[in-house]
C-alpha cells in the first residue's frame, strides 16, 4: 500500500513539474482577461494581499470584489482576503463620502458618474491601493484599469491615473438575428440563445458583460437592426429582460432594434403613420411594458426607410417625425432613441454618397433631445477605406453618434488579418473644418459643436457593429478579439491612439515580452493598410462580390439596383477609372465644410488613398511617385499582396513566443489570407486590364487565371450572408 502511494506520489510531482507554463490551453476564450502569472508575482502580491470594500456589496461592487480576486489569483498565484477593515497591502475600494483621510474631499468632482481614480496612497500609516470613484460602476472600471495597469507591467505602487468617458453611450450593436444567425456575422451563432431564454441564463452572458464592462461599453442592442416585429412581443420581452437581469451588474443596459411597422405587422393598429394618434398611444403602452419588466431599458435603434425597412416616409413623414414620435414614448422612462442616418434609395438617380446629408441636413435642430442621429464613418458602407461622413460638423443643433463596424463585411471577414485600430482612429482624428481652427470627428462627437450652453447637456455616444458569436474565440479569430477590444477603448477615449491600445491588447492577450510584443503591434498597425491596399486601393471601394461581400466582383454590374453594383462606385471605361464627385460629377463634395472641399477638388491635393473616391482620372494620370495611375493601380495591389505575405512571416517569427494552439489557428488564417490576397489582386488585376486595354506594367506577374475564371467563382453559402 505505502509502495503504491509512494508511486503515486511520484507521479504526481512529476505531472506537476512536467505540466506546461499553460496549464490551461490557450483557445482565446480568456480575451484579454487572461491574468497570467506576472514576473515579479511576488512583489505584485505583497501589495495586493486584501481587498477593502464599503460595508454594502452591491452586486456592481460583487463583480468588483469577484474580478479583483479572479485577477489577482492568476497575476499572484494568491487570491488576496476581502474585508471591510484597512490593512497593509489593501486594495482599497472607496466611494465619495469614504475616501480615506490624505484624499481632498473634491477629489472625485471631476470623474463623474463613470470615472474612476487609481493611486497609491498611504492610509493610517499603511501603504495601500486605492480605487476611488462616485458610483459602483467607477468601481468596477477602476477594478478593470487596475488589471490593466498589472497585465500590462505597471506597478501598484507607482499607479496614479485618473480616468473618465469621454461619451455618454459606448454601445456594441448586434446583428442578431431571432433565429440565432447573425448578419454579417463570421463568429458562429448569436451568443443570445433565444430558444431557451429566460430559462436558461448561459455563463456566456456573464462573461460577455465582464469583457465588455473591462473596456468600459455600457450597452448593447441585442437583436439585427434589420428587425422582426416580434422581438417587441410579450415573450421576448420577457428574454430580453433576463439577459438585461444579468447585464445589469456591469453598468451595461440593454436597447432594442424597433421595427418601425411592429404595430401594423402585430395588427395592433391600422397604420404606422408617426402622427396618428393610435400609433403614438400604441408606442407609449409598449414602452410602458417594456419599462415594467426592464426599469433601465435604454431604448430604441432603429433603421428606416433604407434598404426596404418601413419607416415614416411611407406616410410621407420625415426621420424626425419617426424618431420624435418613439422618443416621446421613451422620455418619461429616460429611453433614448438611437436613429440611423444609413440611408439611400435607388430610385434616386443621385450619388449614394450624397443621400444621407441630403435628407438629414435638413432635419438639423429638429429632433428632440432623447434622440440621437447614427451615422456610419463614412458615406458609403464600412469600406476599408472612406473619408469621413459629411454630416459630421454639419448638424450642430443634433446630436450625432458614431457608428463604426467592429465586424470585418468589407475587410475579409473573420479570415483576414486587418486591425481597425487605425481605421477609426483615422476617422475620429479627422478633421471636418467645420469651425475656424478646425473640428475632429471626435471633438463632433464629443458635443464640442453644440452652441454656448449645450456641451455636456446633450448626449454623446458612439456604437460599433459587434463581431461577436458563439464561437470559442468569441470574435471568428484572436486578432479579431483586437478589433472589440479597440472599438471599446475609442468609445472610452475617442483621442486614444490604436497603437497604445494594439499594445495593452497583445500584452494582456499573447505576451509580455517586449520584442514580441513590438512585432505583433507592428503587424496589426500594417494590416488594415494591406487590406485596403489588396481590395480597394487609391479611393476606390465597394468592388466586392454580390451578397456576401466576400471576395472581388469589380464587374459586376447586373444587380437590381444600380448603386450596389461595383462598376457604378468605380466607373473604370477606357478612358479611365474613379467617381467624380467634383463639380463637374456628382459634386458630393459640396456637402463638406469649403476648406475640406476646396483641398478635395483637386486630384493633385487630395490624398492619394481617396483620390478614385473623388475623381475620375485618365490611366496615364501621372502619379506623384512617377508611375502612370494604371501603373500605380498596379503596383498598390502588388503592395497589397507583399504586406499580407509579410504578415505571414512576421508571425512565423513569432513562433516560440506564442502557444501552440493559437500560433497554429492565427498561421492557418495567414496562409488564407495571402492566398485571398493573390486572388484580390489577381481579378481586378485582370478585369481593370479588360477594361482600360492596357498591357500590364514592366517586370509585373499576369494573373494566374482568366477573367472569365474569376467571374464564376460563387458563394451561395457564405457566412453572415442573409
Ligand atoms: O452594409 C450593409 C450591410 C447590410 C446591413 C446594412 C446596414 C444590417 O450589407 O447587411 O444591414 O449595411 O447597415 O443597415
Amino acid at each position: 500500500m505505502r509502495v503504491l502511494k509512494g508511486a503515486l506520489a511520484a507521479v504526481v510531482s512529476l505531472v506537476v513539474v512536467l505540466a506546461p507554463a499553460h496549464a490551461v490551453e490557450e483557445d482565446g476564450y480568456q480575451l484579454w482577461l487572461r491574468y497570467r502569472p506576472l514576473a515579479n508575482a511576488g512583489q505584485a502580491q505583497q501589495a495586493a494581499k486584501a481587498i477593502v470594500y464599503p460595508d454594502k456589496a452591491t452586486p456592481t461592487i460583487q463583480a468588483a470584489i469577484d474580478e479583483l480576486r479572479r485577477g489577482l489569483q492568476g497575476y499572484t498565484g494568491k487570491a488576496p482576503a476581502t474585508g471591510t477593515q484597512v490593512s497593509a497591502g489593501a486594495i482599497v475600494l472607496a466611494k465619495a463620502g469614504q475616501l480615506p483621510q490624505g484624499f481632498a474631499a473634491d477629489a472625485l468632482a471631476d470623474l463623474g458618474r463613470e470615472g474612476y481614480l487609481l493611486k497609491s496612497a498611504t492610509v493610517q500609516g499603511k501603504r495601500v491601493t486605492v480605487i476611488a470613484a462616485n458610483e459602483d460602476i467607477g468601481l468596477l472600471y477602476g477594478a478593470f484599469g487596475l488589471l490593466r495597469a498589472l497585465g500590462t507591467g505597471k506597478q501598484l505602487a507607482a499607479l496614479d491615473e485618473r480616468s473618465t468617458p469621454k461619451l455618454q453611450l459606448r454601445v456594441l450593436n448586434h446583428w442578431d438575428n431571432l433565429d440565432r444567425t447573425v448578419e454579417r456575422g463570421y463568429s458562429g451563432q448569436s451568443i443570445w440563445n433565444w430558444w431557451e431564454l429566460p430559462a436558461i441564463r448561459e455563463r456566456q452572458y456573464v462573461d460577455y458583460a465582464r469583457a465588455n464592462a473591462s473596456l468600459g461599453i455600457n450597452g448593447t442592442v441585442l437583436n439585427n437592426v434589420n428587425s422582426k416585429a416580434e422581438i417587441l412581443t410579450a415573450p421576448w420581452i420577457a428574454k430580453v429582460a433576463a439577459l438585461a437581469d444579468v447585464l445589469r451588474p456591469y453598468g451595461i443596459r440593454v436597447y432594442l432594434s424597433a421595427r418601425w411597422s411592429t404595430p401594423l405587422e402585430l395588427n395592433e393598429t391600422k397604420t404606422a403613420d408617426p402622427l396618428a394618434p393610435e400609433v403614438a398611444a400604441w408606442w407609449r403602452a409598449k414602452a410602458d411594458e417594456i419599462y415594467r419588466a426592464i426599469p433601465d431599458f435604454g431604448g430604441f435603434l432603429v433603421k428606416a426607410n433604407s434598404e426596404g425597412q418601413p419607416g415614416p416616409q411611407d406616410y410621407h413623414r420625415t426621420h424626425a417625425d419617426g424618431a420624435n414620435m418613439l422618443a416621446a414614448a421613451l422620455a418619461p422612462h429616460k429611453g433614448i432613441v438611437m436613429w440611423r442616418a444609413f440611408v439611400y434609395a435607388a430610385e434616386k438617380p443621385d450619388d449614394r454618397a450624397k443621400q444621407a446629408y441630403d435628407e438629414f441636413k435638413p432635419l438639423d435642430g429638429k429632433f428632440a433631445p432623447n434622440v440621437l442621429v447614427q451615422v456610419k464613418n463614412g458615406a458609403i458602407d464600412f469600406q476599408p477605406r472612406e473619408p469621413f461622413h459629411p454630416l459630421f460638423g454639419a448638424m450642430p443643433g443634433t446630436p450625432l453618434m458614431m457608428e463604426f463596424q467592429i465586424t470585418k463585411e468589407y475587410l475579409g471577414f473573420a479570415m483576414h488579418m486587418a486591425y481597425l485600430g487605425p481605421l477609426f482612429e483615422e476617422v475620429l482624428k479627422a478633421d471636418t473644418m467645420q469651425r475656424p481652427g478646425g473640428l475632429t470627428v471626435a471633438q463632433v462627437l464629443e458635443g464640442e459643436d453644440h452652441g454656448p450652453g449645450e456641451h455636456g447637456q446633450r448626449p454623446t455616444g458612439m456604437a460599433g457593429v459587434a463581431n461577436i458569436g458563439s464561437s470559442r474565440t468569441w470574435s471568428g479569430s484572436h486578432f479579431d478579439q483586437a478589433n472589440w477590444y479597440a472599438y471599446g477603448r475609442f468609445a472610452w477615449d475617442p483621442r486614444g491612439s490604436a497603437r497604445a491600445f494594439a499594445d495593452e491588447w497583445a500584452m494582456q492577450t499573447f505576451s509580455r515580452d517586449r520584442q514580441a510584443v513590438t512585432r505583433i503591434v507592428d503587424m496589426m498597425m500594417r494590416s488594415r493598410e494591406a487590406v485596403v491596399d489588396y481590395m480597394t486601393p487609391l479611393g476606390l471601394h465597394h468592388l466586392m462580390d454580390t451578397g456576401h461581400h466576400h471576395g472581388p466582383g469589380p464587374w459586376v454590374d447586373n444587380l437590381g439596383r444600380p448603386d450596389w453594383n461595383p462598376t457604378y462606385y468605380h466607373k473604370a471605361d477606357k478612358g479611365g477609372i474613379g467617381f467624380d464627385r467634383t463639380a463637374t460629377g456628382s459634386n458630393a463634395l459640396a456637402q463638406y465644410a469649403p476648406d475640406v472641399a476646396r483641398r478635395w477638388a483637386d486630384p493633385r491635393t487630395t490624398p492619394e488613398e481617396l483620390l478614385l473616391w473623388f475623381h475620375h482620372l485618365p490611366w496615364d494620370y501621372a502619379m506623384p511617385s512617377g508611375r502612370t495611375l494604371w501603373a500605380e493601380l498596379v503596383a498598390r495591389y502588388d503592395r497589397g499582396v507583399a504586406e499580407a505575405e509579410g504578415l505571414r512571416m512576421r508571425w512565423q517569427q513569432l513562433k516560440p513566443a506564442i502557444d501552440e494552439r493559437r500560433f497554429d489557428e492565427v498561421a492557418q488564417r495567414l496562409d488564407q489570407q495571402v492566398s485571398e490576397a493573390q486572388w484580390w489582386r489577381d481579378a481586378s488585376v485582370a478585369y481593370f486590364q479588360s477594361v482600360s486595354g492596357l498591357p500590364l506594367p514592366p517586370g509585373t506577374r499576369a494573373p494566374a487565371r482568366t477573367l472569365e475564371q474569376y467571374k464564376a467563382i460563387k458563394f451561395p453559402y457564405a457566412a453572415g450572408h442573409h
